[in-house]
């Protein structure tokens, strides 16, 4: 089957045909931010005119939470301000084919875990740290994304009871304090004020304000993990999103992971398909529902 996969984040929209895991064409626009529904709609009017006529089917992993072919957003800041979105229909204005739909990272997980021993891995989670801060889980070889799409919004519990308030309204969020926007959120006040990216690029050079930043993120990843493994006994996480694969991030984040007892430790990994796990996995979804 020729999928058009389509992943939607808070910060750009990726596209692809994808054929047994190999992706063509890929395309990659900046998310609508602020411009309401219809730039919404718009976009993605005009990624499926470019593919018409080349997909058997399409599939959608996106940020918010998936339920009954409508994006809801846990965090609508992260879309500026878009808190609902009737995703399924808005394909459907342009396609006869069929829709897939899921979350962003619980399609991200999908990809990661087919290569998985299942024999040995049963139990794995895929986080992603990017514009904010989300989960995949799978729980004895299956997604966990029944009843409500809500599962794996792990992004939303809490690492700090003080806190900022996190755009979802609860104070304290590990998304708060670990994601791109919320490293943002410091870094652009700074004296000498720079992007997430730029703040990688501080800590790599030892400045001791990037330095705090970017492990004060890593540390509340490490005691959501920890957290995963007590809980859930998860014997496998891959990291994900632009911030989750800046250089140096996974290795502050196994450094404070290892620094906790045994029982709290677990295989950490970054993600094999790098930015492109969101479109692989929904194709495989789609796939696997077929
Ligand atoms: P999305 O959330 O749309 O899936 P990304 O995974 O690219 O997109 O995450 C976007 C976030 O990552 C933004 O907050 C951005 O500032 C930050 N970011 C982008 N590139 C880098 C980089 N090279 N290093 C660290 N952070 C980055
Ligand atoms: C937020 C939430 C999750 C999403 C995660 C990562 C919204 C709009 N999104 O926690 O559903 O999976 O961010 O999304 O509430 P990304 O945009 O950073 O990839
Ligand atoms: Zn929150």
């Amino acid at each position: 089957m020729r999928c058009l996969a389509i992943d939607i984040g808070g910060t750009k929209i990726a596209s692809a045909l994808v054929e047994n895991n190999q992706l063509s064409d890929r395309l990659q626009i900046r998310t609508p931010q602020a411009e309401g529904a219809q730039a919404m709609h718009q976009a993605l009017a005009e990624l499926v005119a470019h593919y018409q006529g080349q997909f058997d089917a399409i599939s959608v992993a996106s940020t918010g939470i998936i339920n009954q072919g409508v994006l809801t957003a846990l965090n609508p800041k992260n879309l500026g301000g878009l808190a609902e979105f009737p995703l399924k229909e808005s394909f459907a204005r342009h396609t006869d084919k069929p829709i897939f739909l899921l979350n962003d990272v619980q399609a991200a997980a999908c990809a990661e875990y087919q290569h998985e021993d299942k024999a040995l891995v049963q139990n794995f989670v895929f986080i992603t740290v990017s514009t904010g801060v989300g989960g995949g889980i799978i729980q004895q070889g299956k997604l966990l994304c029944e009843p409500r799409g809500i599962a794996g919004h792990i992004g939303h519990t809490l690492a700090d009871p003080n806190g900022p308030v996190c755009g979802c309204g609860r104070r304290g969020c590990v998304e708060a304090i670990a994601s791109g926007r919320a490293i943002e959120a410091i870094s652009s006040q700074w004296e000498k004020s720079c992007s997430p990216k730029e703040v990688f690029e501080r800590y790599h050079e030892n400045n001791p304000q990037a330095v705090e930043l970017v492990e004060r993120s890593a540390k509340a990843i490490a005691n959501l993990i920890a957290d995963l493994v007590i809980s859930l006994d998860t014997q496998k996480v891959v990291l994900g999103g632009s911030v989750g694969l800046a250089k140096g991030y996974l290795a502050c984040v196994t450094r404070h992971l290892n620094a906790m007892p045994h029982f709290y430790q677990c295989d950490l990994k970054s993600a094999q398909y790098g930015g492109d796990a969101g479109l692989i996995g929904a194709a495989a979804w789609a796939e696997q529902q077929i």
